[in-house]
């Protein structure tokens, strides 16, 4: 009793506003102005060398998409025309008639327009206003607003790291960015379905609230029939004459749950919802969990603080999370096969939460889907970051409407977690100098404690809402440790990484430290001429030199670029996982650890763990260590063992004390039993942890197969032996075999085989040997490689060869 019909065909994109104009470029929906531009050879890639800098016209430019399409009268007496997603201020004209306009990015719209159709063809034009000028207009109406960048991006609804972010170009974009189509229906459809899913007891219970739109026809006075199902139960609800709105409710006995990956099956089941007289049907994949944040005030008569704990099925969940930004500047490029590789690059790193940032999106229906079906948790920020936002109109009433349509859409997805008022605005108002400048203004409170905790309560009151990160809780400054969230950005701004010592907070869900893009992907943004440590997209103030500086007394300074490569990947990948470290000893004082960034939008020195091509940067290894499952490290003088798996770890604690020569000079043995989920802190026997000489001196901690190298004194100060070792590749049936056997202390060996071919990858790295040890790395690579050169420098790396 419906029909879709795509529209995604003969689009042209046109240049109203450009000069000269630009004309009936072929156009991919969905797509974007960016993305038709490079397809049709018209624009450089904006994300090689310096081409962005020529591009900002793009979006200071008025767009017209047009197509025609056939129309034949299907006997339905409706036919809508249904946008997914308009980017951004738009308005739609079907035969030259003005049938809607558009400014929200975040939002889909249905039009319906059967009046308008003709038999046979018909025009539909989209034209985009330049989002720019839009958002300008709307400030110099409005009065500015403090923000960390001159662009306006806080006064349009859409996608704010578009204007560009300390990691990401500017490159504002208009387009047709989610399907279009028109939708021929009769007597009536199923408009929204919204499901409220909750335990009671070892029972599921599902309430789906259902709204139907009926036809203007007859129909209007049908009585109506739903049906919904899921894992065996079904209930039916009839609607009266006239009456839109139902509620079915269902109990399914002791349904098989969904688990965050770690902690059991990531259980689903199709739940679906159908009405009966169209056959019009809604299906998603559910999942049995419940999930509440624990932010109880510490015990004792004078708390100083309160919990912030994730409780999955009344399970605490220590997060190793990741923060997620878009991974495209062009939305529609991100394939569900390119988040199937990241999500997948996720898991292999232990991570098993996915903070969706502020400055971002809403992710797509594959994001998500992706999440529940590996059990990756999602923290869910609304679209505000790091900037004073305006509560007046048309503003207000936008995100009213994006905030309930969004909450409503994801709402079914287990792996949602929480959902979050905004990125860093808090921050912003108390300790960015918003206060004064705002003089009184509204600056996007209402929303964060106001208008979309509502909406959730309303729409989604199964699932926790968290103000803001950092947040600690009203009354306070909200980025106190003891409480809330808080974000660390003293390191690597201002201080040394081991300073994330000096934090014991309740749950980070921003620390990071930069590093440079891997070689491959370095070498592909940059098109020519020699590879310098100037050569990466840097956006970061003063990032360079932070770079540098974040050194310390870790690295030696560097002298040619692949040092400076190196020894700034290291850098990030040892600081990083030094804050992990520090934070997963404290729990469960401390319960979360979210890494500022696992990607990238582009080519470019960042945060990331996996860089702007997809690339695994050294980081990636050190997570991968650094929230295993099980984990050693030494913290004020303890050896912690942190057991965040389902079974005991068990077993003899092996601390030996060796010389650079690797030779022993103190053990230690000592029994220990991590119980799961828990940490154990065992104090070092002080002839093993005390060294005669810290630089030339090291401890090995080995439990079971974790084994960890503690050395005494920074990388500078050590007395290295220049490296010494054999090493041979061997062709093997997927790429090669490279074994390593050190003749001296090797510290962290690494291998970068992306330098002789951009495709291959190796498995491992970052591994530190003693005289006599082998590392053994595997490569896969489909090309012929140079052995000698996949063996030596600056492909086969460590601390210690100083050449
Ligand atoms: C935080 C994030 C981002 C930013 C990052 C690095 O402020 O929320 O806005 O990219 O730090 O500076």
């Amino acid at each position: 009793m419906s029909a879709y019909h795509p529209l995604d065909r003969g689009w042209t994109a046109t240049a109203v506003s450009a000069e000269p104009p630009l004309q009936g470029v072929p156009a991919t929906i969905p797509g974007c102005v960016h993305t038709d531009l490079l397809a049709a050879g018209l624009i450089d890639d904006p994300y090689l060398d310096d081409n962005e800098d020529r591009l900002a016209w793009i979006g200071r430019t008025e767009w017209r998409y047009e197509t025609e399409f056939t129309f034949a009268d299907d006997g339905r007496g409706r036919a809508d025309l249904v946008f997914e997603g308009l980017d951004t201020i738009a308005t739609v004209i079907l035969n030259g008639i003005e049938v809607g306009t558009t400014a929200n990015m975040h939002r889909s719209y249905r039009f319906p327009v059967r009046e308008l159709l003709r038999e046979g063809r018909n025009r539909l034009t989209v034209h985009f206003s330049s989002p720019h000028a839009y958002a300008e207009e709307r400030r110099a109406e409005l009065g500015a607003l403090p923000g960390p960048y001159p662009e306006p991006y806080q006064f349009i609804r859409k996608m704010a790291c578009n204007f560009g972010w300390d990691w990401g170009p500017t490159l504002v974009t208009s387009g047709i960015w989610r399907p279009v189509g028109l939708h021929t229906w009769t007597t009536a459809r199923l408009a929204q379905v919204r499901p409220e899913i909750t335990l009671d007891g070892r029972d599921g219970l599902v309430r789906v609230h259902v709204t139907v739109e009926r036809a203007a026809e007859p129909a209007v006075d049908l009585p109506l029939t739903l049906t919904a199902e899921v894992a065996g139960a079904s209930a039916r609800a009839s609607l009266a004459p006239g009456a839109c709105e139902a509620v079915l409710e269902l109990r399914v006995r002791e349904p098989a749950l969904w688990w965050p990956r770690g902690y059991g099956e990531q259980a689903r089941h199709p739940l679906t919802v159908t009405l009966e007289e169209t056959g019009d049907s809604w299906r998603r994949e559910v999942g049995f969990r419940s999930v509440r944040l624990n932010t109880t005030p510490d015990a004792g008569p004078d708390p100083k603080g309160s919990a912030f704990t994730l409780v999955v099925n009344d399970v605490p969940v220590f997060v190793r999370g990741a923060n997620w930004i878009p991974d495209d500047c062009f939305p529609t490029r991100v394939t569900r096969e390119r988040l199937a590789e990241r999500f997948a690059q996720a898991c292999e790193a232990h991570v098993n939460l996915l903070r969706v940032w502020g400055g971002g999106l809403y992710e797509s229906e594959e994001f998500y889907d992706l999440a529940d079906e590996l059990g990756i948790m999602v923290f869910q920020d609304f679209p505000f970051a790091c900037a004073a936002y305006p509560e007046e109109e048309p503003l207000y009433s936008e995100v009213v409407a994006e905030a309930g349509e969004q909450v409503v859409r994801l709402a079914p997805h287990p792996s949602l977690m929480v959902w979050i008022g905004n990125n860093e605005n808090f921050m912003g108002h108390a300790d960015w100098g918003w206060e004064e400048q705002l003089s009184g203004r509204a600056w996007g409170e209402t929303y964060y404690l106001d208008v979309l905790p509502r909406v959730v309560a309303e729409l989604d009151p199964t699932r926790p809402y968290w103000p803001g990160t950092p947040y600690s809780g009203s009354g306070r400054h909200p980025n106190v440790p003891e409480h809330g969230t808080v974000h660390i950005w003293d390191v690597w701004n201002d201080i040394d990484y081991v300073h994330y010592a000096d934090w014991r907070p309740r749950f980070v869900a921003e620390f990071g430290f930069q590093g440079p893009p891997t070689y491959a992907t370095l070498r592909r943004s940059v098109t020519s001429g020699p590879l310098t440590p100037g050569s990466s997209h840097q956006k970061a103030v003063d990032g360079q030199g932070k770079l540098l500086r974040g050194l310390g007394e870790h690295l030696p300074r560097p002298e040619s670029f692949d040092d400076w490569h190196f020894y700034g990947q290291l850098n990030q990948a040892r600081a990083v996982s030094f804050g992990v470290e520090r934070f997963r000893s404290l729990m469960p004082y401390c319960m979360g650890a979210i890494v500022w960034q696992l990607n990238d939008c582009w080519p470019v020195t960042s945060w990331a763990a996996v860089d702007g091509d997809g690339r695994r940067k050294p980081l990636w290894y050190a997570l991968r260590r650094a929230y295993a499952d099980r984990l050693l490290t030494v913290q004020d003088g303890d050896l912690v063992a942190v057991n965040d798996s389902p079974d005991p770890w068990s077993g003899d604690l092996e601390l030996i004390r060796h010389n650079l020569a690797g030779e022993p000079l103190a053990k230690e043995s000592v029994r220990v039993h991590v119980p799961p989920r828990e940490v154990a802190r065992i104090p070092l026997p002080r002839h093993v942890a005390s060294p005669a000489d810290p630089a030339a001196e090291l401890l090995v901690a080995c439990l079971e197969e974790t084994r960890i190298s503690h050395f005494f004194a920074e990388d500078t100060a050590v007395a290295y032996p220049a490296a010494d070792f054999e090493a041979e590749a061997r062709p093997v049936a997927y790429g090669y075999l490279v074994t390593v056997t050190a003749r001296t202390i090797l510290r962290d060996l690494a291998l970068f085989p992306d330098r002789l071919d951009p495709d291959a990858t190796v498995d491992d790295m970052m591994i530190t040997l003693l005289p006599g040890e082998r590392a053994v790395f595997h490569v896969r690579s489909s090309r012929d490689l140079d052995l000698a050169a996949l063996t030596s420098a600056p492909v086969l790396r460590c601390v210690n060869d100083t050449k």
